[in-house]
């Protein structure tokens, strides 16, 4: 995604085309990062065998996290830490019917030893799996670290002292 010929070093991956509008988010953290990153629909019940090879193979093909979004029963981020030791970051997307508590339930309860970092329901939760998933690579790469402080320090500075009302 960042450049075409940059290897994906992060993986996003949501159950639905519509959890989409969710997940664009962190690709858009990925890409202002400069963090190679690929965005997949893998859907752990529509799909099944798709997930199994997505995770099986994430590791060898070089990818050092994954970001997975789903919503209602949101088996994907949980199915996914089950495949691969790589750090599984969860965003429960905010669904219709319960307003994402049962995406955000389904993700976090996982048991000991398969785990899924959970991340809040909706954009926050995709904004911030991006930056998490960041973090890890700013260990590899400091580029990436260094791109990590400035999105830092500007948003720190686009933050008034005094509110306003025109905002
Ligand atoms: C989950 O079911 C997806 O992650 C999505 O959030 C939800 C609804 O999917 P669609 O019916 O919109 O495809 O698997």
């Amino acid at each position: 995604m960042t450049k075409a010929d940059d290897k994906p070093v992060v993986g996003i991956i949501m159950g639905s085309q519509s959890d989409w509008p969710t997940m664009r988010h962190a690709s858009e953290i990925l890409e202002r990062l400069r963090v190679p990153h690929e965005c997949r629909i893998v859907s752990a019940h529509r799909t099944p065998k798709r997930l199994v090879e997505y995770a099986e193979t994430a590791r060898a093909r070089g990818l050092k996290a994954v970001i997975a979004g789903a919503g209602g029963a949101a088996h994907l981020p949980g199915m996914v830490a089950s495949m691969t030791a790589l750090p599984v970051f969860g965003v429960p997307i905010e669904s219709k019917a319960l307003s994402g508590m049962d995406s955000l339930l389904s993700i976090v309860q996982m048991p000991g030893g398969v785990p899924v970092g959970t991340l809040a329901i909706g954009k926050a939760g995709a904004i911030n799996a991006a930056l998490i998933a960041a973090s890890v690579i700013a260990h590899l790469d400091p580029k990436v670290a260094a791109a990590l402080d400035v999105f830092r320090a500007e948003q720190t500075d686009k933050v008034a002292e005094i509110p306003s009302d025109e905002a």
